[in-house]
């Protein structure tokens, strides 16, 4: 069975962990968001795709859900000590990862190319793909000013009231190679438990993609990452609010409508499966909470059954 995989940020590793406990890696294609690459001490950071590395690679720190097990911070304390205002913290294994990224690039390589190597060397079997190797950013207008999404989600803990949110560039990006084919091709797409709008709106943002999931053979089941009116984690609820979503399941069916076929809910949310089937989506419901690695492999089986 041939997965493709929408994904970014924390939800979407524990998914992923789960996934690759029930398929063999190789059958398993990620596309993951890169609107949150931003640009730290000179270097190029890519969080969603190491987040989903490192999750595949078995590195991934689990409590923090980014960045690498058993970190140090040495040069982030050097830096400081510097005088440089720190708030985007790059763990000293981490830091490699970003150095060999930004020397690949500026040796012309791809963010595909680099991608495709350093999940290579770092040991996840799956393949990872960047939604795009041009450059797309996410941005959130709050009443003061428009803010990078790191700046919005990490410098200002995403405290701001959000107004609104856009994917600079994206109408010029091109998918990357591989991408319109891994949807093309796949029995199953999977969109992961992540943030409709800042971590798989700018995937859909990428002309070509939208298209290609709504052309696609493949079943298309997402996880939502709302559980009774709320987000299970990060900042969900008020960019959804902000792109006038209800923070419901079926919300999160809105913006994945209308190539979305099955919807997964929590056990909770069994009165809001109306509400979702009224949009043409079919609901299933069950425990969608991963606490541990074997919720992780439970809900990834439950998915699979689903898109059975
Ligand atoms: N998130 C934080 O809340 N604080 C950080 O200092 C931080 C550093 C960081 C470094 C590398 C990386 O890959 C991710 C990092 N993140 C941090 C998480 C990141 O903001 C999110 O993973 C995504 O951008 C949203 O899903």
């Amino acid at each position: 069975m041939r997965l493709t995989a929408l994904a970014g940020g924390t939800g979407a590793a524990k998914l992923l962990r789960g996934l690759v406990a029930s398929i063999p890696p190789r059958d398993l294609t990620v596309i993951g968001n890169t609107g949150d690459d931003t640009d730290v001490w000179g270097l190029h950071v890519s969080p969603d795709l190491d987040t989903v590395t490192y999750a595949l690679a078995g590195l991934l720190d689990i409590e923090r859900g980014w960045g690498r097990a058993g970190e140090t911070f040495r040069c982030r304390d050097a830096m400081s000590a510097l005088g440089v205002d720190v708030w985007f913290n790059l763990g000293d294994q981490d830091l490699a990862t970003h150095l060999w990224r930004t020397a690949a690039l500026r040796a012309g390589c791809t963010l595909s190319d680099v991608t495709a190597e350093l999940t290579r060397r770092l040991g996840a079997q799956a393949l990872v793909l960047p939604m795009s190797d041009d450059p797309v950013r996410t941005r959130v207008q709050t009443p003061e000013s428009w803010l990078a999404f790191q700046e919005y989600f990490v410098r200002e803990r995403a405290r701001p009231k959000v107004v609104d949110v856009e994917y600079s560039a994206a109408d010029r990006a091109r998918p990357a190679p591989g991408v319109l084919g891994a949807l093309r091709d796949a029995d199953v797409v999977v969109v992961c438990p992540s943030n409709p709008v800042t971590s798989i709106g700018p995937i859909l943002a990428v002309p070509g993609i939208y298209e290609a999931l709504d052309v696609t053979r493949a079943r298309i089941v997402a996880v939502s990452p709302i559980i009774g009116g709320a987000a299970v984690s990060g900042p969900a609820g008020a960019l959804m609010r902000a792109r006038g979503l209800p923070l419901s399941p079926a919300g999160v069916a809105m913006a994945y409508s209308p190539w979305l076929d099955t919807l997964l809910v929590h056990d909770t949310d069994r009165d809001r499966v109306p509400e979702v089937e009224a949009l043409g989506v079919r609901a299933v419901v069950t425990n969608i909470l991963m606490t541990d690695r074997a919720g992780e492999a439970a809900l990834a089986r439950a998915l699979l059954e689903a898109a059975r």
